[in-house]
């Protein structure tokens, strides 16, 4: 196939739309691109046209096109409607528009209508929030005389103010009866299979195209969610796991292998996150500092501290008094030595496990003189939710999102409500799963794969949606 033939092949949109109704928003949704051009909540941030290609089965399938906006759309239909005697028909017309008026007060919006008799249809997107307002009218008459099936995309429909009924109507009457409604920001897969289905139907000749992409999309994003849960049930298995052994005679010691085992499991978390971020193909500047409340580090969040626990919401309710409340967190073994071996064989029954071996070593810490620290249910638990919020957030945040993610308040009220999965309770028995001890030992132990995909699964099942 000549590279011709293959460019014939290829459906080409142009986005066009009244300066920031999230084009641009638009474009890096569909594209999974949160870098793609500039978004901002001022008007003409995007001046050129500017393209992305979207790849079905590996090749270049489909091109959109962003356009600046049709700010003077009424002076653009105005001028179209002169000196044409009504001779010409409307694609006609607007290429004499572009050759009169291609440089001039009216370049920008020549390079939009050029864009659009290049493209094979137009997608229009339009902020559901505001009224029906004359200049859209315009906009979309102009738009009728290019003679490009287009599509109106509703955005801003997650959002209270949202008018989508009158927008449907308003469009109905100028012959636009296929409307997709969209948000950039909030996405949903389903919202977006339909927008492209609603183009298939426009332009029929592409079905194929548009079919395999809708087909590749979801395959994509099962393998991602997949893919992403994985990572963070490693991470929790880690940490649930991890373990530190100091000398329990020797207090610098234990301040040091505290310190220790609180840095390696933040490193881990943080660098979860990072992984999580580029698997979904977002940004590092999605993810401004305090996107998740850091362990260690400037800005870190003393887990010794009760009153940082407290607003974290691990220090009342179910996990009170489980060392939690008295800010020893990741003093489990104190905890235990103190209760006595009877209460801790007591306490491994209640996690699930049949087994103490794993737990005979470190009743021998007794007798060596040395102790065992690690993390405290409650801490396994806050990072377990910490994790289910931030896939939860991930699985439906759009390219074209601009703010920050954080974990807010009503996080506390979660880690009561959770229960520990069995997994992470037996993680929690089970030091030699955790690749933060000892990463060869770990990579090669099958118990740790097979909780790994326990937890995954579990991940999967209870899906928190309140991100
Ligand atoms: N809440 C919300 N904000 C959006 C949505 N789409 C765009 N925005 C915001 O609206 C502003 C304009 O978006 P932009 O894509 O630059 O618009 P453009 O001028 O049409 O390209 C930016 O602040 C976006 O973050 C959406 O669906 N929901
Ligand atoms: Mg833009």
């Amino acid at each position: 196939m000549s590279r011709d033939q293959d460019k014939a092949g290829v459906l080409s949109i142009a986005v066009v739309g009244h300066t920031n109704t999230g084009k641009t928003s638009l474009l890096r949704t569909l594209a999974r691109d949160a870098g793609f051009g500039e978004v901002a909540d001022a008007p003409a941030t995007t001046r050129q046209v500017e393209g992305i290609a979207l790849a079905v089965g590996g090749q270049p399938a489909i091109e959109l096109y962003d356009t600046p906006g049709l700010e003077q759309a009424s002076e653009v239909y105005e001028l179209l409607q002169e000196g044409t005697g009504g001779r010409h028909d409307g694609p006609d017309r607007i290429q004499n528009f572009l050759r009169q008026h291609s440089v001039g007060p009216m370049e920008q919006e020549a390079r939009v209508l050029s864009q659009v008799l290049e493209s094979e249809a137009v997608v229009y997107v339009i902020d559901a929030r505001e009224p029906v307002l004359e200049k859209y009218q315009d906009e979309l008459a102009v738009l009728a005389m290019t003679a490009r099936p287009v599509l109106p995309v509703l955005n801003f429909v997650a959002l209270d103010q949202a008018r989508p009924d009158e927008w449907t109507k308003a469009l109905a009457r100028v012959g636009l009866h296929t409307v997709a409604a969209f948000d950039t920001v909030v996405f949903e897969p389903e919202a977006e299979t339909r927008l492209w289905n609603s183009l298939a139907g426009l332009v029929s000749r592409h079905q194929g195209i548009i079919n395999g992409l809708i087909k590749d999309r979801s395959r994509d994003t099962r393998w991602r969610h997949q893919a992403a849960r994985q990572r963070s049930a490693e991470f929790l298995v880690d940490a649930a796991a991890a373990r530190q052994r100091v000398r329990r005679d020797d207090e610098d010691a234990r301040a040091a292998g505290l310190a220790d085992l609180k840095h390696r499991i933040g490193e881990g978390e943080r660098a979860c996150l990072r992984d999580l971020v580029e698997l979904f193909r977002f940004t590092a500047d999605d993810w401004e500092k305090g996107v998740v409340p850091e362990l260690t580090g400037e800005g870190a969040v003393d887990l010794a501290d009760p009153e940082k626990l407290r607003q974290l919401g691990v220090s009342s309710g179910k996990y009170a008094g489980s060392g939690a409340a008295a800010g020893a967190v990741f003093d489990l073994s104190t905890g235990g030595l103190s209760l006595g071996a009877g209460t801790l064989v007591g306490t491994l029954a209640g996690a699930g496990v049949a087994g103490i071996g794993n737990f005979r070593n470190e009743l021998g810490d007794r007798l060596t003189g040395y102790q065992s620290l690690a993390p405290e249910p409650a801490l396994v638990c806050l990072l377990f939710v910490r994790q289910q919020r931030l896939l939860a957030h991930l699985f439906s945040r759009g390219h074209g999102a601009v703010h920050p993610f954080r974990m807010d308040e009503s996080l506390a009220r979660q880690v009561e409500k959770t229960a520990l999965p069995r997994t992470l309770k037996q993680a929690r028995v089970n030091p030699k799963w955790s690749a933060f001890n000892n990463p060869s030992r770990a990579s090669r132990s099958r118990g740790r794969g097979e909780a790994v995909k326990r937890l995954a699964d579990e991940l999967a099942r209870a899906p928190e949606h309140s991100a």
